[in-house]
């Protein structure tokens, strides 16, 4: 094939996408739908892939939340080969590793802050519904789509973790101690600053590094590639390769789970062209997404 070809999608269904709650950091695993779309997801890229004679993207990209981590999980297992994660930092040097730790036996999965979903901030654990009704439709939809919306600032110390029993099991949700200075340990140690509220364009900052020097780069060594992130990280990505206006880009919703094909020119690494792998639910669900906080639901 003449281009390089990158599988980008949003994680499966959250347990805090199933409450209607906003997420952001808040480390919320998969529900069962959303595991099942995971395996949807990796059928459309396997199909794909045997009706292009493709090789299955063998290296991946997550952020540091867990329903990225799960959903690119079920998605690998679906697709036969074994995972091999690694987290990602500024001090982490990734030539280094597809040199020398690489190999086509497995999939490296490279996992980062830097895909994580944007900092919701303040809003992080509350109903959508609530929030809309607090600050009225204008507002709400200004912080959650233009590109400088940005929530307030989160009190840390405030920050909701999931509470889990013995066998990893959800258990409910409670405010505790930032989980920043233990599960963000590795990113503290290597000088990484990390947020407590985001625009988009903020998570385009973030974001703008990685993605030019380790996952646009990484394609010289693999021709393929597959991303899974968040809607804002998705986004912002989208932004980037195709150069999507400030103003523009508040109009695109990502789907949960649903492939979207973006080729780019071997050469240049421009954007060609891009694609979801199943278009109808893909309009379908970004709709909904958008409308989430508005339907008179629980
Ligand atoms: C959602 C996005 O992010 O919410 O943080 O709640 O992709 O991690 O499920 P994701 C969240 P909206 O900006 O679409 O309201």
């Amino acid at each position: 094939s003449d281009t390089y070809k990158l599988f980008i999608l949003r994680h499966g269904q959250s347990e805090l996408n199933h409450e209607n709650i906003f997420c952001g950091w808040i480390d919320a695993g998969l529900t069962d739908e959303g595991k099942a779309q995971a395996k949807n997801a990796a059928a459309l890229i396997k199909d794909h892939c045997i009706a292009n004679s493709l090789e299955p993207p063998k290296i991946g990209y997550t952020s540091r939340l867990v329903r990225t981590q799960q959903t690119i999980e079920v998605m690998l297992e679906e697709l036969n080969i074994k995972p091999n994660f690694r987290i990602v930092t500024k001090s982490t040097n990734v030539d280094k590793i597809m040199r020398e730790d690489w190999n086509r036996e497995e999939a490296l999965v490279l996992q980062t802050w830097r895909l994580n979903e944007r900092h919701y901030g303040a809003w992080q654990g509350q109903r959508k519904p609530t929030i809309l009704q607090e600050y009225g439709k204008e507002q709400y939809m200004f912080i959650r789509r233009d590109y400088n919306g940005r929530p307030p600032a989160a009190d840390l110390s405030r920050e909701m973790v999931q509470e889990v029993d013995d066998k990893g099991s959800l258990t409910g949700y409670d405010f505790k101690e930032p989980n920043r200075k233990v599960k963000y340990n590795l990113e503290e140690i290597s000088g990484e600053s990390l947020p407590n509220n985001e625009s988009l364009g903020d998570v385009v900052e973030r974001l703008n590094g990685f993605l030019k020097q380790v996952i646009l780069r990484n394609l010289d060594y693999c021709s393929s590639g597959l991303v899974v992130a968040h809607g804002s990280s998705v986004r912002s990505i989208l932004k980037i390769i195709e150069g999507i206006s400030d103003n523009d880009i508040k109009d695109v919703e990502i789907p949960n789970a649903i492939p979207l094909v973006i080729e780019l020119d071997r050469q240049s690494k421009r954007f060609v062209r891009k694609y979801y792998l199943d278009p109808e639910l893909a309009k379908i669900n970004a709709e909904k997404v958008r409308n989430e906080g508005f339907e008179k639901r629980k």
